[in-house]
């Protein structure tokens, strides 16, 4: 059995997560924050079976988009002047993690 821990972009993870349950797969969502950004992002546990697993990724894959993202950020210019520095990075599509699961019980 696996664990897939996926980080998905705010703006795909509806989608993402209605896609997957409509395959079947069991999601629980997490709010999270990236730590760069400071921005909400969306952490998705699916626990399956190990020949389930690429079908959710190809479901997370096909539903997650990249995008460019400007943030603005600021720099020491010396004689304690800051100017504001834009800087673009490029966020998702999605970020996953695939871990193993050495036991599984509900209760
Ligand atoms: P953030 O940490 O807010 O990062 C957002 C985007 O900023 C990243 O997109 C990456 O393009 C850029 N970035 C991150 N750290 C950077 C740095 N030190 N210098 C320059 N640019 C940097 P993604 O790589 O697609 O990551 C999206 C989100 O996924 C991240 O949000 C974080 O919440 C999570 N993530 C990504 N890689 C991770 C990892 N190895 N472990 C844990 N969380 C991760």
């Amino acid at each position: 059995m696996k664990l897939l821990l996926a980080i998905l972009n705010h703006d795909d993870a509806h989608t993402v997560i209605k896609k997957l349950t409509e395959a079947g797969f069991p999601v629980t969502k997490l709010a999270t924050t990236g730590g760069f950004l400071q921005a909400g992002n969306v952490t998705v546990l699916l626990g399956l079976e190990d020949e389930k697993v690429r079908d959710a990724l190809e479901v997370i894959e096909k539903f997650s988009n990249s995008r460019r993202q400007i943030i603005p950020t600021t720099s020491e210019m010396g004689l304690g002047f800051y100017s504001a520095m834009p800087v673009e990075v490029t966020v998702g599509g999605a970020t996953v993690f695939v871990l193993n699961v050495e036991s599984y019980q509900k209760y």
